[in-house]
């Protein structure tokens, strides 16, 4: 296994600064459960059956009977959120990041008025969480869109949606404005385009145009969270916006010039999202990309002012694996977040075939700090591996830590080297949680463990792992400590 390679040069910074945020992130229709409780709508993640690794997750037409649909009961942190914060709190977060539930505010979508009862539960979480000097950084909308909206308006094919979406910022906005701080608008909206089933509720059929369908519905997200950033600057001008990305730092196979630029343009398809919503337009190569794809979208008078008015002050992003570009036809390919990867013969993988790569996380935050110049905030690292519970209760995970220490070694790197602003950490799945890929609960991220099994069945017990310490050291020591 590769270790970060040094770079020459000398520390720009002593130390990690000193509100530095360190904590874990979550999202609600991964970990809540309660579908139904206190009004709750139908999403689209309550109609994602269970799947496993390399067998998709089936995404049914309503609820059908005989399957298992984990988000319905998840790890209940709907009803077990103070003693989970209270852990969080132990182990020292100074940030946790989650989601709102759409159809916990608007169950339908398309209601004129929110639900009190989805809004009170976040009164208490934000609350709880502020309690202990946690501050929330609140994703609006995570895989989940309201199921109703799916089935009434196609989901985010429509422009209507901007209503919907804005309407609904409108209300958590104006509820929590002096709770919440930071917010990310989509969750990896650049995932849109390989996964619009999960990132948007859209199953593209076989007789229309995959790039016409997605790169529409992408600009009316990219509308709606330009929108919303501007609308919530209105209500309180303290507020801090972030985009949140899937970023997979791509890596040409050889020095040939072809594979450099299959690297470039496997990029420049990302870079696309970022591009519009750090610097508030289409680039001109997104352009010349979308017109070739015969998929430019239609829009209205006034969206370009929307997208230019409602740029980001950070970019939040999530990081697992670095994926590799090559011209070569006969690549073998392994696992990765979202988009399968070619195999990288430098790097170990994980129990799911994701190539583990520190320096990979370094790259990216150069990268993006390099591009934009805005702060970036790593909200999504970790690893997802089984974990045994042995007699005495105890779980010893060292491949967390290991997979932990050396991200965050990385990540030191880029901020105390380099110099790359950096406004947090979060593990991701810092408690056990559903997997959004595969509806698994043995894929694990958790420095918490959590006693829910695949077929639902445990009694949700929670027990910390050897990681947990671990972790807690490390935010004590504001990172010195990594041993
Ligand atoms: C990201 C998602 C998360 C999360 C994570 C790990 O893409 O934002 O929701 O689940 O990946 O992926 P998985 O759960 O599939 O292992």
């Amino acid at each position: 296994m590769t270790d970060t390679p040094s770079l020459p040069g000398c520390k720009t910074r002593p130390a990690m600064p000193e509100n530095f945020l360190w904590g874990g992130a979550v999202a609600a229709n991964q970990c809540e459960g309660a579908y139904n409780a206190g009004g709750k709508g139908l999403s689209t993640a309550d109609v994602l059956a269970a799947g496993s690794q390399g067998v998709p997750r089936p995404y049914t037409d309503g609820v059908k009977p005989g399957l298992y649909y984990p988000s319905h009961g998840a790890i209940d942190f709907y009803h077990r959120y103070k003693e989970d914060i209270a852990l969080f709190a132990e182990a020292g977060f100074k940030c946790f990041r989650t989601s709102i539930n759409w159809t916990r505010i608007f169950p339908e979508g398309d209601e004129e008025s929110p639900n009190e009862a989805g809004l009170r539960f976040y009164d208490g979480l934000f609350g709880e969480c502020l309690k202990y000097g946690i501050e929330p950084v609140v994703t609006i909308s995570h895989y989940e869109t309201p199921y109703t909206l799916v089935k009434k308006y196609g989901s985010w094919r429509s422009r209507r949606m901007i209503e919907f979406f804005t309407r609904y910022c409108e209300a958590i906005f104006t509820r929590y404005k002096e709770t919440v701080k930071y917010w990310l608008t989509f969750n990896e909206i650049n995932v849109i385009t390989l996964n619009p089933v999960m990132a948007a509720g859209i199953r593209v059929e076989a007789d229309e145009s995959f790039d016409r369908v997605v790169y529409q519905a992408a600009h009316h997200q990219l509308a709606a969270s330009a929108k919303a950033v501007a609308l919530g600057r209105e209500i309180n001008p303290n507020f801090k916006f972030g985009m949140m990305m899937l970023y997979p730092p791509f890596y040409a196979e050889t020095c040939r010039p072809e594979d450099q630029l299959a690297a470039m343009g496997a990029m420049d398809s990302h870079y696309l999202f970022s591009d519009v919503q750090v610097r508030g337009a289409y680039s001109r190569k997104a352009i010349n990309m979308l017109t070739e794809k015969d998929a430019l979208p239609d829009e209205e008078a006034g969206d370009a002012e929307i997208l230019k008015n409602g740029t980001v002050d950070f970019i939040g992003f999530s990081y697992y694996n670095s994926n590799v570009a090559t011209t070569r036809k006969e690549a073998g390919f392994t696992g990765g977040n979202m988009l399968n990867a070619v195999k990288n013969p430098y790097l170990k993988e994980s129990e799911w075939g994701w190539a583990i790569d520190p320096a990979g996380l370094r790259i990216a935050m150069n990268n993006l700090y390099d591009r934009y110049g805005v702060p970036v905030f790593v909200v999504e690292n970790g690893l997802g591996a089984q974990d045994v519970v042995e007699e005495d209760g105890s779980i010893r995970d060292p491949y967390r830590i290991d997979y932990l220490r050396r991200h965050i070694m990385a990540m030191k790197d880029a901020v105390l080297t380099d110099g790359v602003a950096c406004l947090g950490y979060t593990v991701w799945g810092c408690i056990d949680l559903v997997s959004a890929s595969t509806g698994e609960m043995k894929k694990r991220y958790g420095l918490i463990h959590v006693d829910k099994n695949d077929d639902g069945s445990g009694n949700l017990g929670r027990r910390k792992k050897d990681s947990f310490y671990w972790y807690q050291r490390c935010i004590n020591t504001n990172g010195e400590e990594l041993g």
